[in-house]
């Protein structure tokens, strides 16, 4: 066991109860067909906060049933988007109202901090929500002018039934991120969340029936990847998948997408962000950025800005300050105002983090601040800074997810450019500057989705977002993600039949 250096977090007693525990099948809570049930736990003690019903393979075909009939036979499809709108608001305004009650929850479940679910998990939940409601009145086509004498248009057509399968890491965020365009759009849906953190959505779904969504619409499945999420991935009648998760998984789920019935899939996997410091910047503004980019919700982001390159000239200064800003990160009991660093998701993840850890000492990185866990109680690790990451390195290579930031050292900008796309991976980067032209230049160099110059973590419903090479397929957010939940269906007919 790694040591700990803090003698043990107070942790009080969670101030909520749970009351949805069962699978959301058809408009029901509905036990699992095979009645087994699996423990989820407050990450702050390990303890276990209550059995949930544990779907498998049987619940999957259930639930695609419902979602087909209420497909092929139900008014979702079939409402105009308006009247989906309305409905989608009206369930933005019941979650409004429970505000208090989810966010709690959420934080029992997953162990973030209460006030980031409540200033940024659940408003964005809500956003995400509300700007896709306001995107159904305009989901359409377009009249295209083709050769010859021709009407010709498109007519955009929701897929079908959507199979979605979310992470731990923002379960809310996640849960709204995929459901929102989905139903925007008129799809029906399985979503299946992450077995670390079923309760959030589950107590979304009881609000569902109050908002009017028909039932079959949205079905959620608590359960494990293995079999519950394999039989979304791999079932013959779920038309589409959108997945958020590991990489390695997000391959097992194209490859069982490509074997059954080639549905679509849209990926939205890992990173390894660069952050790139360079020497003009502001020290201090470079420190709080790159301390923003990597500590925010413990490590546990897929954008985390986990290679941190600054530039020899300001390198020491910066190691420093960032040592001493990860001294100030406030630990304790997620529920508690002011704490801003709350335990990792599981004790699966707190080992993978902390056997990083390990592999960077062994790799000969410098261990700067941190490195071990808080207390004995829970999943709390100190907030880790390594120096003299060399390119090589695994701690350099492969996705920690965790509070772990690897600092590395540059002289050029076309050097740092070779080095940050030297990697499998490119979900996002970011750039610390006040010169305009290598910023300009580094942006149109680095192969990620998004770059943010100056800032990080800014994320908007509008804005597209997702990876390039492995850390995905499609795009989430903006209006193109309605694409990827359309088909398009190309209509054409002669201006002037000679046939009527
Ligand atoms: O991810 P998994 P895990 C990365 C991060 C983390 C690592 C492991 O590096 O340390 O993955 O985390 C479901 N068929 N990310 O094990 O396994 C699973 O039940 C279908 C980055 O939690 O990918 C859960 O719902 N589904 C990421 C979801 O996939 C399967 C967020 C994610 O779990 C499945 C999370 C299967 N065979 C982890 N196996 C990000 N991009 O933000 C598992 N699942």
């Amino acid at each position: 066991m790694a040591p700990s250096t803090i003698s043990d977090l107070p942790i009080g007693p969670a101030p909520v109860s749970v009351k949805y525990t069962k699978l959301f099948i058809d408009g029901q809570f509905v036990d699992a067909v095979s009645g087994r049930t699996f423990e989820t736990l407050d990450p702050r003690n390990g303890e276990v906060i209550s059995k949930v019903a544990e779907a498998d393979k049987q619940d999957v075909d259930v639930a695609v049933k419902a979602a087909r009939k209420a497909f092929d036979h139900g008014p979702w499809p079939r409402l105009s988007g308006y009247a989906r709108g309305r409905i989608l608001l009206k369930f933005a305004d019941l979650l409004e109202h429970h505000f208090d009650e989810l966010a709690a929850l959420e934080t029992l479940d997953n162990g973030k901090p209460l006030d980031l679910v409540k200033y940024v998990d659940l408003p964005m939940a809500l956003r995400l929500l509300r700007s896709f409601a306001g995107f159904a009145d305009k989901i359409c086509g377009k009249t295209v002018k083709i050769d010859g004498p021709y009407h010709a248009y498109t007519l955009l057509e929701p897929i079908g039934v959507v199979g979605q399968i979310i992470p731990w890491n923002f379960p809310l965020i996640m849960f709204f991120l995929k459901i929102s365009p989905a139903l925007a759009a008129g799809n029906t849906i399985v979503l299946k969340t992450a077995e670390q953190t079923p309760l959030s959505a589950l107590f979304c779904a009881s609000l569902l029936k109050e908002a009017g969504l028909p039932p079959g619409v949205l079905n959620i499945l608590s359960g494990f990847g293995p079999t519950a999420g394999a039989a979304i991935s791999s079932h013959n009648d779920v038309d589409k998948i959108a997945f958020t998760g590991s990489t390695d998984v997000g391959k097992l789920v194209m490859e069982a997408a490509a074997k059954s019935n080639l549905k679509a899939v849209s990926l939205e996997l890992g990173g390894k962000s660069p952050m790139i410091v360079l020497d003009d910047a502001d020290v201090d503004v470079a420190v709080e950025l790159a301390h923003l980019a990597l500590f925010f919700n413990v490590g546990q982001c897929c954008v985390a800005g986990s290679r941190v390159f600054v530039q020899e000239g300001i390198y020491d200064e910066f190691l420093r300050k960032a040592a001493d800003r990860a001294k100030r990160r406030v630990t304790g009991d997620s529920f508690q105002s002011g704490v801003d660093h709350g335990p990792v998701v599981d004790q699966q993840q707190f080992d993978r983090v902390l056997g990083y850890v390990e592999i960077g000492k062994r790799e000969g990185a410098r261990l700067v601040t941190g490195g071990c866990r808080i207390g004995s109680r829970g999943f709390y690790i100190e907030p880790t800074i390594f120096a003299d990451v060399e390119d090589y390195m695994r701690i350099a290579r492969e996705e920690i997810f965790g509070p772990v930031m690897s600092v590395l050292k540059f002289r050029t900008i076309d050097e740092v450019i070779q080095r940050a796309n030297d990697t499998a991976y490119g979900l996002a980067a970011g750039i610390v500057t006040k010169d305009l032209n290598s910023a300009n230049r580094l942006t149109r160099s680095l192969r990620a989705g998004t770059v943010w110059i100056n800032c990080y973590h800014v994320f908007d419903p509008a804005l597209p977002f997702g990876g390039y090479k492995m850390s995905g397929i499609g795009r989430e957010n903006g209006k193109q993600v309605l694409y990827q939940y359309s088909q398009v269906k190309s209509v054409v007919t002669p201006v002037e039949s000679p046939w009527l």
